[in-house]
């Protein structure tokens, strides 16, 4: 493999800090999985308007390709090769309010997480087999809860149209993979070996063999979050009495994308917010102070509909569960503030 070309407007943190020296040190190397530098980079190497532009292949990954990666988790998360990241999941910690008690301005709120097993490669880098034992032992994990997380698991293949159509637009399903997961590889095989567990309300639900081994998500309408908080970490705590997840002590949670390493964490609202809608630089100024992401509804790379933001935290690495839902529903009340006062 040749040094890529990236064309002159390239933003992406993948063509930042691919230098020609960082090029040289990693081209030859190869995890014990087998992952190389070039299925590393290929998604933002084809996709040259990646914010991005990396899918790790395992736990290995971080570390053989470090002169890469650490520089994009540095700045991404503002996180240091010295740093250690702490968890805390403890819903006693929270200790917040309803940061919109009579509902004029929250639809829902939604918390995942990203999981992945520690004894197999991650997505980009799972074999067909692979896949399908991974996706054997979740449902059989996901099986034995129980109460309010009893459910039951929808397997992609075989799901009708309209159904798996319905749960998208419902925001409970996920789509099928975009091009950066294409060619992260994360499509392959497709939809084999993926489905969707779900609660008879919906309000507890687990994506499997999606970005990630498992996305856990608790999501309810309205903004009380300590309550989704809690669903969460009730399910995850369940669910780790059955399955060992890949962790690392300096980078909490093993996922595939950079970006969600750490709580692998994505605290959410769905916000109306009309007037803040027309000045989004002053919108903008307060989802930074709070290290906050806009997406759209639906989801990553979407587009908001009638004034609809989804609004979630950025950072996942380096600050705590609890820090990050806290800091979340802070900068939604902010925005709330501000929403009333103009
Ligand atoms: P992820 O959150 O897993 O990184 P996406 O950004 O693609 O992935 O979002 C997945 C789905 O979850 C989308 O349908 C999105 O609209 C939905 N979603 C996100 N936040 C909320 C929320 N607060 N309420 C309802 N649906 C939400
Ligand atoms: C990219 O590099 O743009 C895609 N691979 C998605 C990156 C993760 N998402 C995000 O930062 N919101």
């Amino acid at each position: 493999m040749n040094y890529p070309q990236f064309p002159k407007n390239c933003t992406s943190l993948l063509c930042k800090y691919l230098t020609p020296e960082v090029f040289d040190e990693l081209k030859d190397k190869k995890t014990r999985y087998g992952y190389t530098l070039e299925q590393l980079i290929r998604s933002g190497v084809e996709n040259v308007d990646s914010g991005i532009g990396v899918y790790a292949g395992d736990e290995e990954s971080y570390e053989l390709f470090a002169p890469l990666l650490d520089p994009i988790i540095r700045e991404y998360h503002g996180f240091g090769p010295d740093d250690r990241h702490v968890s805390d999941m403890d819903p006693a910690h929270l200790q917040i309010g309803n940061p919109d008690p009579e509902g004029a301005y929250v639809l829902s709120t939604r918390i995942r997480v990203g999981r992945n097993l520690h004894c197999f490669p991650l997505g980009p880098n799972l074999s067909r087999r692979e896949r399908l034992v991974v996706e054997c032992m979740v449902s059989d994990a996901l099986r034995a809860l129980e109460g309010e997380l009893a459910g039951s698991y929808h397997p992609l293949e075989g799901m009708d149209k309209e159904t798996r159509e319905r749960m998208i637009k419902d925001h409970f399903l996920f789509k099928e993979g975009d091009r950066f997961l294409e060619a992260a590889g994360l499509n392959r095989d497709w939809p084999e070996g993926r489905g969707i567990y779900h609660n008879t309300d919906k309000t507890f639900l687990v994506w499997v063999n999606e970005e990630d081994q498992l996305r856990i998500i608790s999501m309810e309408p309205g903004a009380d979050i300590a309550s989704v908080f809690g669903r969460l970490a009730k399910a995850v705590k369940s669910l780790e009495k059955r399955l060992v997840f890949a962790f690392s002590e300096r980078l909490g949670y093993i996922t595939s994308c950079p970006t969600n390493l750490g709580t692998a964490m994505r605290a959410s609202v769905h916000i109306r917010l009309p007037k803040l809608g027309k000045d989004m630089e002053k919108f903008k100024t307060i989802t930074d102070r709070y290290e906050l992401q806009i997406r759209g509804i639906h989801g990553e790379h979407s587009e908001s509909e009638g004034s609809v933001y989804d609004i979630s935290n950025k950072r996942r690495l380096g600050i705590t569960e609890v820090q990050a839902v806290r800091q979340m529903a802070e900068g939604v009340e902010a925005l709330i503030e501000e929403e009333k006062r103009l």
